[in-house]
């Protein structure tokens, strides 16, 4: 079989992405809910400023999603699934800041072509057994994991298939999409009796998530909003509960980063295996599963996200100082004040170097949230436009965790990064998006396809 005869990658993800949103409505009915209110404000965004407009299709398909694995392996065969979709593993996030015992990475498309066509991402987590503290608990996990297969044989196969023969055909590519969304999908029946959960759980609410399961369920799908503050106000008016507060930079003129915030899990039926009873189920629940929004705003350099960070830490003092529970009003209002530090108009971050901007590609203007004009002309003459931030932030992602897995305890142990462990289970680096916005900047990214491998992966 030619090249030619293959499904192009990036269509595989095209295929993916609008099969897991579609499942995970089926699943979580309050995802769709969330989806219809972003869609509603985004039609108005998009319809009062016209600059939106060629971008309201990338707008209506875009999600990322999270999912959590339990041992090298499983990581490692992530790694070669997405590869078929066009999906790299980007930038390595560790999570242990925040006492939530896992790291990560985000599978996504790297070029602007692929990201144009389809940018979705998966924000995937390893559980790091080493910071279980207690020895008990941490050879549970792991022998619970090691029994467990969470790959259907199919999916195996056509990996292999699509690996030597260099792409997958129409049929196969189907086979292969609908095999492995198996992986993701909800499973109500238990892999452990309820005690078994309930010792996880000690540990870590994540460690239960994780090791108690038979696959790693997808636990969130985020669509990406134009204005995320009035979906986080409108939200109960749709009967949804959401987080407290919204993650990363305040609304600004000219956005930055990436800003989140979601609903609270739900809980979720679970039978657990009953051993008194031969084949019998004991009833309970189990909350992992949420929705999520976000919106995107221009990539900071590292000049940036170092001012940016020190800005938040400021931020962070300030709210902590203050006695009362922080509702989201207040967090806002201090943080548009500490950021009123960090220049607030395009050729301002330019000229600074404190954001990735490229050269206007005309008509497809960036999708950058709440922003009223994004092309402009730098005092070099050229005209110029906003890079949009397509990765994720380490304290936001954190602030998701933990607002998804309650107020507990935690009990894991802070050992720091560990970036060697988890790329050996990777099979292979992650990539560091600096190098691919740069890239974008300068004009300099090859499309990239089945063969190539970007960035030397
Ligand atoms: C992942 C949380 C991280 C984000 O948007 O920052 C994430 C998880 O809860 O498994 O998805
Ligand atoms: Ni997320």
């Amino acid at each position: 079989m030619t090249g030619a005869q293959f499904t192009q990658p990036d269509h595989i993800r095209q295929i993916f992405c609008s099969k897991l949103s579609e499942m995970y409505h089926s699943e979580v009915p309050l995802y769709g809910a969330l989806v219809s209110l972003v869609d509603d404000t985004n039609a108005h965004i998009v319809a009062t400023h016209p600059q939106y407009r060629s971008e309201a299709g990338r707008l209506r398909v875009e999600r990322h999603g999270a999912i959590r694995v339990g041992k090298p392996e499983e990581l490692h065969t992530l790694r070669r699934l997405f590869r078929t979709m066009n999906m790299l593993p980007v930038n390595y996030y560790d999570l242990s800041i925040a006492g939530v015992p896992v790291h990560a990475t985000a599978f996504r498309p790297v070029t602007q072509h692929s990201l144009d066509f389809n940018p979705f991402r998966v924000f995937t987590s390893l559980l790091r057994p080493d910071l279980i503290e207690d020895a008990e608990i941490r050879e549970l996990a792991r022998s619970l994991l090691d029994k467990r297969e969470i790959f259907h044989p199919e999916t195996l196969r056509l990996l292999d298939k699509a690996e030597s023969q260099g792409g997958l055909d129409d049929s196969d590519a189907h086979s292969l999409v609908d095999h492995a969304l198996l992986t993701f999908k909800w499973q109500s029946d238990a892999l452990v009796e309820y005690d078994v959960y309930n010792r996880l759980a000690t540990a870590h609410s994540l460690v239960a998530d994780i090791a108690a399961f038979k696959g790693p369920h997808i636990n969130h799908l985020t669509p990406r909003t134009l204005d995320i503050d009035t979906v986080q106000a409108r939200m109960p008016e749709k009967g949804i509960v959401s987080k407290h507060v919204i993650e990363g930079p305040p609304h600004r003129n000219c956005s930055i980063l990436l800003r989140q915030t979601s609903f609270q899990a739900v809980a979720e039926p679970i039978y657990f295996l009953d051993r008194n009873e031969s084949g019998g189920k004991k009833f309970g629940r189990h909350k992992a599963r949420f929705g999520e929004i976000e919106s995107r705003g221009v990539a900071l350099t590292r000049k940036g996200l170092t001012l940016y960070h020190e800005l938040m830490d400021e931020a962070d003092k300030e709210l902590a100082a203050l006695k009362s529970p922080i509702d989201n009003a207040t967090r806002q209002r201090c943080l548009e004040k500490v950021f009123a530090a960090f220049p607030d108009n395009w050729e301002a971050l330019r000229h600074d170097g404190l954001a990735y901007f490229r050269p206007y590609r005309g008509s497809q203007s960036s999708t950058i949230s709440g922003s009223s004009q994004t092309s402009f002309e730098g005092d070099d003459g050229n005209a110029y436009e906003p890079v949009t931030y397509e990765d994720f932030l380490p304290a936001s992602a954190a602030g998701i965790f933990q607002s998804n897995l309650g107020q507990q305890q935690l009990t894991v142990l802070r050992a720091g990064a560990d970036q060697d462990t988890f790329e050996k289970a990777l099979g292979s680096k992650v990539l560091d998006s600096h190098i691919l916005y740069q890239a974008e900047a300068d004009g300099s990214v090859e499309g990239s396809s089945w063969q190539g491998s970007p960035a030397g992966l």
